[in-house]
């Protein structure tokens, strides 16, 4: 495995450490051991940075043990307490509580995923740049979604339009329209990474130490961006066919890239899907009015779909919540209700913690190292 360094790193705040890590880090016993924050997620190995430089990092055998989730395994954002080995490689001891975590439910059809594992998108994420582009991968029920899922974690959610080179004014115009009726008062910043559109706005958000990441289905232009930010092509971008707007597949691994001026970016590979993570409250504090009536419907266990006399439905009558609005409520609530662990589910994951400790003792014999 190769480890490019990256823009040479001199104190460890500008990788966004700060007093809540440090404290973190003397409670749980831990200022003997080195820190670095986790850059990238390989296969059973993390590429972690610190003020040394970069280390090719593993678990100890005993945190491998202990996880039995997704959440107990390092995750793109973490800092982690480390043993420093020689030749650029590292153990890691501990994980450090996460300020802020952007997580999701795998769908079914992942063919990555345990069903109904959670996965860590990042972590200890300062800012969430939510990224659609104009033409076939916009949808305002999905840039919901995504605000959910960061507003689950109370990070800062910044919806960026893509490519608007490929549209006219009028046309960008009536969609950051429809954005603000729908979504409220949200930050939007229209780009364009072919024509360099957008970019000042957004560096406004990268400051020193801050961590962005950045969401949205593959091809909508992410890595392009980040390129752009860096001002050199770090990334591998996906070309477009000539019939349609829509970016070939690149797989890249989940990476952290260095800004000159300090900020720090997290690029992620194509999301196909957002699952809903601890759909209940992100749902309920996205819907807040809806939700509202929903608590004084007559019915306790009303799906507010059909039930004559439903709150919601008379509101819906009246035009007080908004139609798409009610929809998209109806259709995540519905896949809430479906990702929700049943007896099925739970077995499942039980088979893949067999399946998983199996490989993760081979791995370990392979990295050969002592258990900490
Ligand atoms: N016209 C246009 N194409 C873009 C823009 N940004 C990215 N692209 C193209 O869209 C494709 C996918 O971009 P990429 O950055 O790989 O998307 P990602 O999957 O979200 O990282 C590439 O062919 C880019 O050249 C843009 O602002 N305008
Ligand atoms: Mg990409
Ligand atoms: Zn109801």
């Amino acid at each position: 495995m190769i480890l490019h360094m990256g823009m040479e790193i001199k104190k460890i705040e500008d990788l966004g450490w700060d007093g809540f890590f440090g404290s973190k880090r003397t409670e749980l016993g831990l200022d003997d051991f080195a820190v670095a924050r986790v850059a990238a997620e390989y296969k059973g190995a993390y590429k972690v940075r610190n003020e040394n430089g970069e280390f090719l990092a593993k678990m100890t055998g005993r945190q491998i043990f202990k996880a039995r989730s997704q959440e107990d395994r390092p995750a793109v954002g973490d800092w982690v307490a480390i043993v420093e080995l020689d030749n650029g490689q590292a153990v890691i001891r501990n994980i450090l509580p996460r300020k802020s975590i952007i997580k999701r439910r795998f769908g079914d059809k992942n063919k990555t995923g345990d069903k109904n594992d959670i996965q860590i998108i990042a972590s200890n994420i300062d800012v969430a740049f939510i990224v659609q582009s104009v033409g076939r991968d916009y949808s305002i029920n999905r840039l919901e979604r995504y605000l959910a899922i960061a507003r689950d974690s109370a990070i800062k959610p910044v919806i960026i339009i893509n490519k608007i080179d490929l549209i006219s004014a009028e046309e960008l115009n009536s969609k950051l329209t429809e954005i603000n009726n729908r979504l409220g008062d949200i930050d939007v910043v229209p780009t364009s990474a072919i024509d360099n559109e957008g970019l000042d706005k957004l560096k406004k958000y990268i400051g020193r130490g801050k961590t962005c990441c950045f969401l949205g289905s593959s091809g909508v232009g992410k890595s392009s961006l980040i390129n752009r930010l860096l001002e050199k092509n770090a990334i591998k971008t996906g070309s477009i066919s000539q019939y349609s707007e829509r970016g070939k597949h690149i797989t890249t691994n989940r990476e952290m890239y260095f800004l000159e001026n300090g900020g720090i970016m997290v690029d992620n590979p194509g999301i196909r899907e957002v699952g809903m993570a601890e759909d209940r409250v992100e749902i309920d504090s996205l819907f807040g009015e809806i939700t509202a009536l929903a608590e004084k419907c007559k019915y306790a266990n009303c799906t507010h779909i059909h039930e004559p006399g439903c709150g919601i439905l008379s509101a819906l009558e009246d035009g007080k919540i908004d139609k798409d609005k009610y929809s998209n409520y109806i259709s995540l609530k519905k896949e809430a209700g479906y990702y929700g662990m049943n007896d099925v589910g739970k077995r499942e994951k039980n088979r893949n913690f067999g399946k998983f400790i199996k490989k993760a003792k081979k791995e370990l014999k392979n990295f050969g190292h002592k258990d900490y």
